[in-house]
């Protein structure tokens, strides 16, 4: 990807592993679709999934059909069957009365990957029954994954839930038994965005830390999965790849619980051009893969949403419309195409007469006189005044322009 960002950035960051390859597991049909009056059909899901695995991402995770029913069984049923190069995770839990079932139902979907959530933190233990001591954490650790294995499950992933609020020993102590259990995958989990940057850098380090002391032969995944209740949900993933976790979750739009998860396209192009890390997402796709899920769950994204709102790469200043069209890192730090989206000039109570002579060209109209300019950009910026979060449109340009035109 072209760029142009800020020379600092290489002077402070702590770069490992050069060159890493960051598993996506898109969590959108999942997490995504907890959000807040969000659902999906099975169709819907079907036509989400398929863009997923069409732009590039490695895993997709799917609902608990032990927990989530018939509906959650039917999607995951329809998913799987349509053979995606993507990996389908498909969810379980390793807490409550009926975990052996719920991790059973998850593997009888015949998912690439089983992932079983484990209650960690005090608080997140107290909402299942019977709630387990830190011992019993411990152990159950080392049985979800030897019933999983058991069972016939091809990859076993434990997601330890509030992990950020959760005691260091006992991190220690349940990464070995996970490890000890033959674990493939093991993810933490930041579930109320309480952690910052410095909290998942050092956490992170901690999880590596404990894998590559205690794994003998393979080393399991360290995956990473965190809510954005602070806005800083792409920020930890930063965080936490920089400190060396294979995997994160995304979701379209920063969908989830909440206040959501990170915006799949936040993270591909942040990882893109501010580590030297990257991940097999096709950029160019992410304006339209996040423009389609805004339509399908019902949940706009604002226009000045980061990366790819439709105003995002929009100048409005005469001073801004200017050193975009002579150089067009003046006022972005990547190119609008290299992610789908599109640059836009618009017209209206902060336009000047510069700008009317740029947008008339851009829409293959002719000049006009000096004079006449001025009086043109006087009706835009009266229009512009009245606007209230609607900008002047081509087409409501090319009307006001009728004026100044003999042959319209
Ligand atoms: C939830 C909680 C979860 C799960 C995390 C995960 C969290 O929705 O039940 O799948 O790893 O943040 O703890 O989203």
């Amino acid at each position: 990807m072209q760029k142009k960002m800020s020379f600092y950035n290489a002077r402070g960051a702590t770069q490992t592993s050069p060159h890493k390859v960051i598993s996506i597991c898109d969590v959108t049909l999942r997490d995504g679709e907890q959000t807040a009056g969000v659902s999906f059909s099975t169709s819907e899901k079907q036509h989400i999934a398929a863009l997923l695995d069409n732009i590039g991402v490695q895993q997709i995770q799917l609902m608990s059909p032990y927990s989530g029913g018939r509906m959650a069984q039917k999607d995951a049923e329809a998913i799987i069957k349509m053979h995606l190069k993507a990996d389908i995770e498909v969810m379980s839990h390793a807490a409550g009365l009926h975990w052996h079932d719920s991790i059973k139902a998850a593997i009888d979907t015949g998912a690439d990957v089983v992932h079983s959530l484990l209650p960690f933190s005090p608080k997140m233990r107290g909402m299942f029954r019977p709630i387990l001591t830190d011992d019993e954490i411990v152990e159950r650790a080392h049985d979800a994954v030897t019933f999983a294995k058991e069972q016939g499950a091809k990859c076993i992933n434990i997601s330890l839930l509030d992990a950020t609020r959760t005691d260091e020993d006992l991190t220690i102590k349940t990464v070995k038994a996970l490890i000890e259990a033959g674990v493939d995958r093991i993810r933490f989990a930041d579930t109320v965005g309480t952690a910052n940057p410095d909290g998942i850098t050092y956490l992170t380090k901690l999880y590596k830390n404990t894998i590559n002391k205690y794994s003998i032969n393979k080393k399991p995944l360290l995956g990473f999965h965190c809510h954005n209740d602070f806005g800083l949900a792409t920020a930890n993933v930063l965080a936490a790849v920089q400190a060396g976790v294979d995997m994160v979750d995304t979701t379209v739009n920063g969908l989830g619980e909440r206040s959501g998860n990170p915006d799949i396209a936040q993270v591909a192009v942040d990882l893109d051009v501010f580590t030297n890390k990257r991940t097999t997402i096709n950029m160019t796709k992410l304006t339209e893969l996040s423009n389609e899920v805004a339509k399908i769950s019902g949940i706009p994204i604002p226009s000045n949403h980061p990366l790819t709102g439709r105003l995002v790469f929009a100048d409005e200043s005469e001073a801004h419309v200017l050193a975009t069209s002579t150089d067009p890192f003046a006022y972005q730090g990547i190119l609008p195409e290299s992610i789908g989206n599109v640059h836009h000039i618009i017209m209206g109570k902060k336009s000047g007469i510069n700008s009317i002579a740029i947008k008339l060209k851009s829409l293959g109209l002719p000049d006009l006189s000096e004079n006449t300019r001025k009086e043109f950009l006087e009706d835009i910026r009266n229009e512009g005044a009245k606007r209230r979060g609607s900008v002047i449109s081509d087409s409501d340009f090319i009307k006001i322009a009728k004026k100044y035109f003999s042959y319209f």
